[in-house]
């Protein structure tokens, strides 16, 4: 079972091929790839539409702009964007009425799964979203998203966010580059992806690199891997 997505993020614009070309490579060895703005930004819409034609056949292609706006403009963005992708993140924080339920009814239209950030990775996160915790996730029991994103760096958050949503996917990012080690959010939390970035794509050999997370990861829990906790996870 493959478990880790690839981040995506280029920080030049000399990044934006070298990074869809290496995500040919390790699209049959992780569980998918990520892209989001700096991948806009130096790529452009055609870098978008370029990733969400990579992995066909096997592996996740997750559009990540962490849309947070009024329905209509999410619907707008996600109608221009998010065409081809697997799934399309945006914030839990902006609410159901008026906002995500409208995003998910256009995504549904288009064949993408939603899915919503109810914690995030860096240190910040502990100061308004972590306390609003239970809050968000009453938010996504009420959207019922695909997905949820928790951070990898705090296992313990991803656990608490388990046992509310056992059967919602939840992906962790802030593995390696952020500190998180490759597992916890897995093998602790009970996570069904692991989103690694920079470990990965910036390594001089991102396909052996990849291979040694998933790796170290099946080693750590073997028996997590075998069986998705929530049973629309990976497979
Ligand atoms: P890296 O492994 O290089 O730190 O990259 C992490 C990736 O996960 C980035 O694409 C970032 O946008 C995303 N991410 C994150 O780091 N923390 C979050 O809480 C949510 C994210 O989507």
């Amino acid at each position: 079972v493959k478990r880790v997505i690839v981040a995506l993020d280029p920080a030049r614009r000399g990044d934006v091929d070298r990074l869809l070309d290496m995500a040919r490579l390790v699209c049959g060895v992780g569980a998918g790839i990520k892209v989001g703005l700096p991948m806009l930004a130096l790529g452009g819409s055609e870098a978008l539409a370029e990733a969400a034609r990579l992995c066909k056949g096997g592996g996740l292609r997750v559009l990540d702009l962490k849309l947070a706006d009024i329905g209509y403009i999410m619907r707008l963005a996600a109608e221009s964007l998010s065409r081809g992708f697997d799934a399309a993140i945006a914030h839990a924080f902006v609410g159901y009425e008026g906002g995500l339920v409208e995003l998910k009814k256009t995504l549904d239209g288009l064949g993408a799964r939603l899915v919503l950030v109810v914690s995030m990775s860096h240190p910040g996160s502990r100061e308004v979203l972590d306390p609003c915790l239970d809050k968000l996730l009453a938010v996504a029991r009420r959207v019922e998203p695909w997905g949820v994103v928790a951070p990898a760096t705090r296992p313990e958050v991803v656990a608490r966010v388990r046992e509310t949503l056992p059967t919602t996917v939840i992906l962790s990012p802030g593995v390696g580059a952020q500190g998180g080690k490759p597992g916890d959010a897995i093998c602790l939390g009970g996570a069904d992806y692991e989103i690694v970035g920079r470990m990965v794509a910036g390594s001089p050999d991102p396909v052996s690199a990849l291979r040694g997370v998933a790796e170290y990861i099946a080693a750590r829990c073997p028996e997590k891997l075998l069986h998705s906790s929530t049973g629309n996870g990976p497979s």
